[in-house]
């Protein structure tokens, strides 16, 4: 590969003159935009417990009243990306959000997408575009772009969940806004429950596809049931992972990231390929510990962490006993739809 022309080897003046006339020469840059055979991430393997987060978060309760927040979230920043930038990875937000005991987080709308995956606590619920999600330990609940959502609490502890976001994708694009609304009216009908069983529909007062998001709560039981039973039915499957998907079309649940749970044996070691979407992992049950580019992370429930895409993973359960369950988020949506998705074994 040849040996570039730097920025330095130009006259001063001609540089000046550039710059003068909003002018960049490319090659000096060239390597660094298109770096051979594997791309630069900022991207660090990184890994937030649980155990740090909460007292911090529970200190927010005290410190921040709900009116002052309108949503309460420690943000989990991957230093390679800048901590102000608030980003998990390229196109991965993530935080953690409290809910307190009668609290309400107001109304709003907003164009980048949201799940939640609910990490503690009992009888919070948000409203999504008029349909009431409680919120259960394990639970996926989708906030699809556009969709109105709200999040209140009857129960009498603090209730946790972690948020995944599109969002440093959506405001690269500049195309991140919010709008304030009303309370929502709440309507009676539920997706999890029209679509509570695989293979079975309502077969009156329902349309097929009626709604891009027919399914907006995914219930943790149904999801570890769900694996269970696949590890069951397969006893030599490596990887026992199921993915989020719309009872419609088959399809990734959301456009931009890609949901999963993965179940790993007792005293399993899986090996995940290295792919070119980011991904990060976060452990729903038992005690598992995730390698990464080098660098080991024991996971505790609860506990969070993210890889760099291009970058093989390997899970571990520390269980010889029991299983472990973990709920993954990654970009391969949006890799697939742009024709940059790779897996390179
Ligand atoms: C948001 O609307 C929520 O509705 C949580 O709970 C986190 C992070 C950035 C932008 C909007 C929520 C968010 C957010």
């Amino acid at each position: 590969m040849n040996e570039l022309g730097r920025l330095e080897d130009l006259p001063a003046a001609y540089r000046a003159a550039l710059t003068a006339s909003n002018l960049v020469p490319l090659w000096p840059n060239l390597r660094g935009v298109l770096p051979p055979t594997v791309p630069t991430r900022r991207t660090r393997p990184t890994c937030w417990p649980y155990a740090q987060i909460r007292p911090l978060l529970l200190q927010a309760g005290e410190l921040t009243p709900i009116e002052k927040a309108e949503r309460r979230v420690l943000v989990l920043a991957n230093p390679g990306h800048g901590l102000e930038n608030m980003q998990a990875s390229a196109a991965m937000y993530l935080g953690m959000q409290l809910l307190l005991p009668g609290e309400w987080a107001p109304a709003h709308r907003h164009t980048p997408n949201a799940v939640r995956l609910i990490v503690e606590g009992e009888s919070a619920y948000t409203t999504v575009g008029g349909e009431k999600c409680v919120m259960q330990r394990g639970d996926l609940i989708l906030t699809p772009t556009g969709q109105w959502h709200e999040h209140g609490h009857d129960g009498d502890q603090p209730v946790v969940w972690l948020d995944v976001l599109d969002l440093p994708l959506v405001y690269y694009l500049e195309a991140s806004y919010h709008v304030d609304g009303p309370r929502q009216a709440i309507k009676p009908e539920r997706g999890d429950l029209v679509y509570a069983r695989g293979g079975m529909v309502p077969s009156v007062d329902f349309e097929r596809a009626a709604k891009p998001y027919p399914m907006l709560r995914y219930p943790w039981v149904e999801a570890r049931a769900a694996l269970v039973a696949l590890a069951g039915n397969q006893p030599n499957l490596q990887s026992v992972q199921i993915t989020y998907t719309s009872p419609e079309t088959g399809g990734d649940a959301q456009n931009i990231l890609g949901f999963y749970a993965q179940m790993l044996r007792p005293g399993q070691s899986l090996r995940l390929p290295a792919r070119s979407p980011a991904m990060v992992f976060h452990l729903i049950e038992g005690a598992a510990e995730v390698l990464i580019d080098g660098k080991v992370f024991p996971l505790g429930e609860a506990d969070t962490c993210c890889a760099p895409g291009y970058t093989a993973v390997t899970l571990s359960n520390r269980s010889a006993d029991v299983p472990s369950f973990f709920f993954f988020a990654d970009e391969s949506p949006l890799h697939r739809k742009l024709g940059v998705y790779e897996n390179r074994g």
